[in-house]
């Protein structure tokens, strides 16, 4: 079975992503050593890729994600897990609410996840997920993290902190990337 080295320090991400990548794959949590000081996610999900040296039968990977608000010019982006500290779901969640306001039209967002494929040869891909949406105007739901319980994705009304984690995952940014990746690896 692959071993898949993942550096993170959120325990939220390495939970879907077992789930989604499911039992093909070993998914192992190697923590994060890296400052994330890149402009994009690309370059951030690339840094914490290459800080873990897979060995053959492996693969390290990283996910470098966010929330992308329209009407904040695509604010918080690359910045989404400091834009409020502690970076708790009610800490983050509110300070969004308040940024945006009471607004009824311009709360489109999406959600981004760029997920970065360190090979043993040394090699480096990328692939990427994307969750459009809204932002709503209250917190709703207690399950996942981050953004979750204020984000509404298109063709749905709850958000994805009231949906069951298999249901977050069908649609979800990171859902899309970790699919891409199995094709690329050439599972299914
Ligand atoms: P790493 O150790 O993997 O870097 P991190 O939490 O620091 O973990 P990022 O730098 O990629 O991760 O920041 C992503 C932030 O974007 C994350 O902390 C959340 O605030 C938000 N986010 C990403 N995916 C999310 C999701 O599925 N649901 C809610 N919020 C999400």
């Amino acid at each position: 079975m692959m071993e898949v080295l993942v550096a993170t320090g959120n325990e939220h991400k390495l939970r879907e992503m077992r789930h989604i990548l499911g039992s093909g794959f070993k998914v192992l949590g190697y923590g994060k050593r890296v400052k994330e000081d890149g402009r994009t996610f690309e370059e951030n999900a690339v840094k914490k890729a290459k800080s873990i040296r897979p060995k053959e039968g492996q693969i390290a990977i990283a996910d470098d994600s966010g929330l992308m608000v329209s009407a904040l010019n695509g604010k918080p982006g690359v910045k989404s897990a400091r834009f409020a500290s502690p970076p708790t779901p009610e800490n983050l969640c509110t300070k969004l609410l308040r940024k945006l306001g009471v607004r009824n039209g311009g709360r489109g967002a999406k959600f981004v996840c760029v997920i970065a494929v360190h090979y043993p040869s040394g090699r480096i891909k990328t692939v990427k997920g994307i969750c459009c949406g809204k932002i709503i105007n209250e917190m709703r739901g207690n399950k996942g993290f981050g953004y979750d319980p204020v984000f509404v994705p298109r063709g749905y009304r709850r958000t994805f902190a009231e949906m069951r984690p298999a249901m977050k995952n069908r649609l979800s940014h990171r859902g899309r990337a970790l699919r891409k990746l199995k094709v690329l690896l050439g599972e299914r």
